[in-house]
């Protein structure tokens, strides 16, 4: 039961591949009550809504799983989800996730080339047959229906973080997060990794660098999604093990304003289901990394 780096397990990234083809086919596995979209499109819609959903509503920053302490825990939460459906779709109980370490991309001379771009990995999903169903209006903000190929713009704008700097929010960052628990939050592991401070903008950094969809609330389009986000958890893990000590914040004292956001508050989800952020603490109950000494290693 272990997530593994996809440019260095050719197995987990092919079941990665054929398990999202699947579940992003509506014959295979329908949304039920929504007339041609599949169970990959319920996604789209579901990261879309937490996003339009303002925690609380007199503010535009803070939503239910961005731009607060939720962050982490939500898309964890997000990936576990998939993660059991990706299961049954390539039909392997051991299955988990593959992660994306686009720190070893950002070495290259030419980030652009690394292989996980080539047609047999995610250079296929923006061929003619991976079809984009629900996007972002631009001019509206809403979701709404389309058919038409995904789209990036590798290397445009953005760039790709760099281990060290990564070690550096890992080694430095003791508190969770720190108030106002907003993208202004001047310290913490959660905002420095969701990237509104810091140098590196670590997760905003990506999918800006990404382009395209990626930089849309309907991001999980692009099947890198997935795979991006495994590496941000793969990050928190690490932090969580270099920090053991340090809970995650807010606790229940904090006030309603900080709903969705509380250790032992629901998170926000289109299915009928109670996952709090405490619950998502322990990973491990559901899988491991494969390694995160990359990441937790002494600057030298
Ligand atoms: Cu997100």
């Amino acid at each position: 039961m272990i997530r593994r780096n996809f440019l260095t397990d050719a197995d987990a990234a092919q079941k990665y591949i054929d398990g999202v083809r699947r579940l992003k086919d509506p014959a295979q596995f329908p949304w039920p009550g929504q007339d041609g979209l599949s169970i990959y499109d319920s996604f789209v819609f579901w990261h879309h809504q937490s996003m339009m959903l303002m925690t609380p509503p007199t503010q535009s920053d803070r939503n239910a799983a961005h731009s607060g302490p939720s962050f982490l825990p939500w898309h964890r939460y997000f990936l576990i989800t998939l993660e059991g459906l990706l299961r049954q779709a390539v039909d392997d109980i051991e299955f988990r996730i593959p992660y994306w370490d686009w720190n070893a991309d950002a070495e290259l001379p030419e980030p652009v080339t690394s292989p996980i771009w080539s047609n047999a990995n995610l250079g296929q999903f923006a061929g003619s047959d991976w079809r984009v169903r629900l996007e972002m209006s631009l001019r509206t903000g809403d979701l709404r229906r389309t058919d038409r190929t995904l789209q990036r713009a590798l290397g445009d704008a953005g760039r790709l973080p760099t281990r060290t700097g990564v070690r550096m929010v890992i080694r430095d960052q003791a508190a969770y997060d720190t108030s106002p628990f907003s993208s202004s939050s001047p310290g913490g592991v959660r905002n420095l990794l969701e990237g509104w401070i810091g140098n590196e903008r670590i997760h905003n950094s990506v999918h800006v660098w990404v382009g395209g969809d990626m930089s849309l609330s309907s991001s999980p389009n692009d099947p890198v999604f997935f795979l991006h986000h495994c590496n941000v958890d793969r990050i928190w893990a690490a932090w969580q093990e270099r920090h053991p000590d340090s809970p995650y914040l807010p606790d229940m004292s904090a006030p309603d304003t900080l709903q969705f956001h509380r250790v032992d508050d629901a998170l926000y989800s289109i299915y009928e289901d109670t996952v709090t952020p405490g619950d998502m603490v322990d990973y491990r109950r559901y899988y491991e990394y494969d390694t995160v000494s990359d990441l937790t290693e002494l600057q030298t």
